[in-house]
């Protein structure tokens, strides 16, 4: 056995030796070769030109897609460890992909190895344990569709298409956390491939470093294949979409008065303010949700009196709530950012409309198909209450109110201007929150919605020197440092 190792071994000093004068896409190749040999029949390597390669590749955003020199959908969690390890002997870049919706370049994309993890779609319910299994390659779509027979549901995503796996290695802040928490709260485990190939679990009795690192770690540690969620029942709901143009005074009115004074763990919305500048338009969407058929009298009535230009709001499944949203990317570039806040004051709401209007003045004539959002979600600050202990947040002293800050273009020319415009903008906005008296010069950035460049201690702070300790046990060899994403 160890022979063979060692021959295995000295072929890849000649390897090397070719990469010399080759190039390293010369061992790129060689590593999708590997693997396309080791791997069983339930798994595949694409090549350029395939419609499976294409698919693979592609991401939410055009910026975020890498054409990847293969790439792989691996069918079993053995096939997983297979593949790390050619790519860790190989010393091969690689990308994982869950549904490709993160907004930062390379996170989940490659010129090497691009795995996708699409095959991984199971969903599975544990009847007496009130808990889902719930396959790496599954939208969220799929998830509650999936569990819409057995009356029960997870804390998930609010827009239809988003991935399972970068949600929840993130966080997930779902409609349902002012009821549950973040999605990481209701993980009661992880199945999880580690750079030795070797398949274990993390739950709060296995591997619990691994557990707490995974809640918050995205890809530091392995290639999570299936997630273990808490369900809750689940009845239908109420809620939906309403669109405005030009009425922000009255939304701005509305979404702080709800803030104000609606308590309720089972409300929650969503206020986006946008401009499209294809269409020349100030457009505001609003999504409004109840979790029970029919909301409390007058909850809702101040967005459901707005003059709007469309609504789609009823009594409807969980499912078809989240297919009532419009998020489609437009085959747009796009980043997103955020500030991370403590509350909501109408003079907070105003700055964040200015923003939309000011950076519009600016940067129309000069960036092609310009696409701004101030998402503004105000959820409970008692969020972080219904969770212990995880990589992100590093504190749960204060709840965490993320705005994210979304803008689409056309052009690779402008995408380092749009990217110090975003962090201008959100520093701007973190001034004006600090000089209302709330402490959030430093407060820690919520990594799906942080922009790449981002410092990785403005995300993890006190808990980087644990996760870096858990990296060093699951992952000796740093071998998945060749994954693009917030590295420990
Ligand atoms: C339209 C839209 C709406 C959104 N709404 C919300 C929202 O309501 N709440 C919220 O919290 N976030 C939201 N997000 C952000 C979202 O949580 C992130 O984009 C998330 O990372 C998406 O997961 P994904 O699997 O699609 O991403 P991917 O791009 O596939 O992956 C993201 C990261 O996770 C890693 N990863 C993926 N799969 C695995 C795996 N199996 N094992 C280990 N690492 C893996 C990747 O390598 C990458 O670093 C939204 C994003 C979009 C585009
Ligand atoms: C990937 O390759 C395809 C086909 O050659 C090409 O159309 C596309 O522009 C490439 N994408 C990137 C991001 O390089
Ligand atoms: C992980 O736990 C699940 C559920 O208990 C089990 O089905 C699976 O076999 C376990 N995997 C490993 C590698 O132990
Ligand atoms: C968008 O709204 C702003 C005020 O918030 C207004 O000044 C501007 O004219 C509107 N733009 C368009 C194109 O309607
Ligand atoms: C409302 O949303 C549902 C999905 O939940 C969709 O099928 C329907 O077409 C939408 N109606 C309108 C008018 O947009
Ligand atoms: C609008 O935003 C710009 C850029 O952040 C800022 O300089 C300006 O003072 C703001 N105007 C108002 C009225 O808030
Ligand atoms: C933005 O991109 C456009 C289109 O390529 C280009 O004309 C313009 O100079 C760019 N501007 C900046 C500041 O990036
Ligand atoms: C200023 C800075 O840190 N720039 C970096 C931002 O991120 C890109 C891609 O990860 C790097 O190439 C830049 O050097």
């Amino acid at each position: 056995m160890r022979r063979v190792a060692a021959t295995l071994l000295l072929s890849l000093t000649s390897l090397f030796a070719f990469a010399q004068t080759e190039g390293p896409e010369f061992i790129y190749e060689v590593a999708c070769d590997l693997i396309a040999d080791g791997i069983s029949h339930e798994s595949d390597v694409y090549y350029p030109d395939t419609k499976q390669y294409a698919t693979d590749n592609s991401h939410w955003a055009l910026s975020s897609t890498i054409n990847s020199t293969c790439t792989v959908e691996p069918g079993t969690a053995e096939d997983v460890g297979k593949i790390l390890l050619v790519l860790g002997l190989t010393r091969t870049p690689f990308g994982i992909k869950g549904a490709g919706h993160t907004a930062n370049p390379g996170y989940s994309a490659t010129p090497g190895v691009q795995i996708a993890m699409t095959r991984f779609t199971q969903v599975t319910y544990d009847a007496e344990a009130g808990v889902a299994g719930v396959g790496a390659g599954n939208i969220w779509d799929n998830v509650y569709a999936g569990l819409e027979p057995y009356n029960v549901g997870v804390v998930g995503g609010r827009v239809s298409g988003i991935g399972v796996a970068g949600f929840t290695l993130g966080g997930g802040y779902s409609f349902k956390s002012n009821q549950y928490g973040l999605t990481i709260d209701t993980v009661v485990g992880f199945e999880v491939v580690l750079p030795s190939g070797i398949v274990v679990n993390a739950t709060a009795s296995e591997n619990p470093e691994l557990f707490f690192g995974l809640k918050g770690g995205f890809n530091n540690f392995g290639i999570v294949t299936t997630f273990y969620l808490q369900t809750h029942p689940q009845t239908e709901v109420w809620g939906g979409i309403i669109i405005t143009t030009n009425v922000d005074d009255d939304v701005v009115a509305a979404t702080q008065k709800f803030y104000d004074n609606v308590n309720d763990p089972k409300a929650a919305i969503l206020t986006t303010f946008n401009y499209d500048a294809s269409i020349g338009m100030n457009i505001t969407e609003m999504t409004l949700y109840y979790n029970a058929p029919t909301p409390p009298e007058g909850m809702f009535d101040d967005f459901l009196g707005l003059t709007s230009i469309s609504q789609n709001i009823s009594t409807r499944s969980y499912l078809s709530l989240i297919l009532a949203t419009i998020e489609g990317s437009n085959g747009l570039r796009g980043y997103f950012h955020t500030v991370s806040l403590y509350d909501y004051s109408t003079t907070l709401l105003n700055a964040i409309v200015n923003e939309t209007q000011f950076w519009r003045g600016q940067l129309e004539s000069d960036v092609p198909e310009l696409f701004i959002s101030y998402d503004v979600e105000p959820i409970l600050p008692s969020v972080f209450s219904h969770g212990t202990d995880s990589a992100w947040p590093p504190s749960r002293e204060n709840g965490i109110l993320p705005l994210n800050i979304y803008y689409a273009w056309a052009s690779p020319d402008n995408d380092t201007l749009i990217n110090q415009i975003m962090v201008q903008s959100a520093e701007y906005l973190t001034q004006i929150a600090v000089a209302e008296g709330q402490d959030i010069a430093q407060t820690s950035l919520y990594p799906n919605y942080a922009i790449y460049n981002t410092t990785m201690e403005r995300i993890y702070a006190g808990n980087l020197p644990r996760l870096r300790e858990v990296k060093a046990k699951y992952d000796p060899f740093n071998v998945m440092s060749l994954s693009g994403g917030w590295k420990f």
